[in-house]
């Protein structure tokens, strides 16, 4: 576990933010992690959903064994709507959507000290989640995804310029079908980072395709 970082190190984290379950792998995901470790992320997200998601013990066991990866390495450890699994791991933060209970709830469960991300579509959502006490936000689809059959519509960069034009200052984090050749608008929008699931867990060689997200990401929050 590591202590609650400030906003500003909230931002950092963002940069780049590998969110993945053993769905999203083509190779045991303990080794995409650890490769996407070694190639540069900076924040990681256990979500394991859809079609052949793990379940039960197999489920919590692999959750503790990337939990321990992250510690290790002391990237935080986010986990995916399941409060119960973040509470039972002692986890660095949760990450929910709409559909989820408000962040004030989940903070009441969890503690003061862990870092809650929400998902949010428009500036009223954004709002709301910020008065509930969200660390940051989640802004997608970005691009057209396929990691998520449920994903709204997408949205190009045109929440996150909003947001900026309501002067919310809460850090963001664009999602959705983001790689190496779109992610600049993200940034030059005012997100703080990007989430990619296929762009490093889809990839043959992780490490590579981590370090040129890297590059590409130190770069253009430098900009
Ligand atoms: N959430 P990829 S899009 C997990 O719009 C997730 O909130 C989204 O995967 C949202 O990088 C998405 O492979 C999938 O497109 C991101």
């Amino acid at each position: 576990m590591i202590t609650k970082p400030d906003t500003q190190h909230i931002r950092q984290y963002l940069r780049l933010y590998l969110v993945m379950g053993s769905v999203n792998c083509n190779q045991p995901p303990e080794e995409v992690l650890k490769s996407a470790i070694a190639g540069g992320i900076t924040l990681f997200q256990f979500r394991e959903k859809g079609v052949g998601a793990l379940t039960g013990q197999a489920y919590y066991k692999l959750a503790e064994r990337l939990q321990q990866i992250c510690h290790t390495h002391q990237i935080p450890f986010i986990v995916n709507d399941d409060v119960e699994l973040a509470i039972a791991l002692n986890a660095d933060g949760i990450h929910v959507g709409q559909e989820d209970a408000p962040a004030d709830q989940i903070r009441a469960r969890l503690g003061d000290d862990k870092i809650i991300g929400v998902s949010a579509h428009s500036v009223a959502e954004a709002r709301q989640a910020i008065e509930d006490g969200a660390d940051y936000l989640g802004i997608g689809p970005i691009y057209p995804t396929i990691s998520k059959a449920d994903a709204q519509a997408v949205q190009g960069t045109s929440t996150i310029t909003a947001l900026k034009n309501h002067h919310i200052e809460i850090p963001l984090v664009g999602i959705g079908g983001i790689h190496a050749g779109n992610a600049e608008p993200i940034f030059t929008a005012g997100a703080d980072g990007i989430a990619v699931i296929s762009a490093i867990a889809g990839q043959t060689d992780i490490e590579q395709a981590t370090q040129q997200l890297n590059t590409l990401t130190r770069r253009l929050i430098a900009n």
